[in-house]
């Protein structure tokens, strides 16, 4: 399914960084489609919403202060399997165990500051992206090389 979508966010420490330039050229350079970008301060609701299969583990409080510490930028990226795709361009949850190439292997070093989230199934993208955009805030849109004639 090339209408495939997953959900990526820049955490806020990815914010701080100015890595969000060179995390989105990834995905476009992978050849995938934006179809959802915005910047926002996430709220304590929304991120238990998010993380609502953590929000008992003992990390979950230092996870909800480090994640509500500034903006994030959110998207939305669409083509064939994007999801599984895009986990392996973010790399293992744990930095030392990312490979060198993947997002979290080239920029962070510690697993409370691993700098990108990424759904990890089309069901649990699916569920993220209602959580986080509006229907009107995603946007389809068709490649200008495929409808362009000459003249
Ligand atoms: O999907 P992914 O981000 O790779 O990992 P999850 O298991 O969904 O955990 C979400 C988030 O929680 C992770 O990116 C960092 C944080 N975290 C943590 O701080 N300490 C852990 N032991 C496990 C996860
Ligand atoms: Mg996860």
């Amino acid at each position: 399914d090339v209408r495939e979508r997953t959900l990526i966010a820049v955490k806020p420490d990815g914010v701080q960084r100015r890595l969000v330039g060179q995390i989105m050229q990834r995905f476009e350079q992978r050849g995938f489609k934006l179809v959802g970008l915005k910047m926002l301060q996430v709220s304590d609701d929304l991120l238990s919403q998010h993380y609502c299969e953590l929000r008992t583990k003992p990390f979950y409080p230092r996870l909800q202060e480090y994640m509500t510490s500034g903006p994030v930028v959110v998207m939305v990226w669409e083509g064939y399997k994007v999801v599984q795709a895009s986990r392996t361009m973010v790399g293992h949850t744990n930095p030392l165990e990312a490979q060198a190439g993947t997002i979290r292997g080239d920029f962070s070093s510690h697993i409370s500051r691993n700098v990108v989230h990424a759904s990890d199934s089309p069901e649990g993208a699916q569920r993220e992206i209602q959580l986080w955009f509006q229907k009107k805030e995603l946007l389809n849109w068709d490649c200008f090389d495929q409808t362009l004639t000459c003249e």
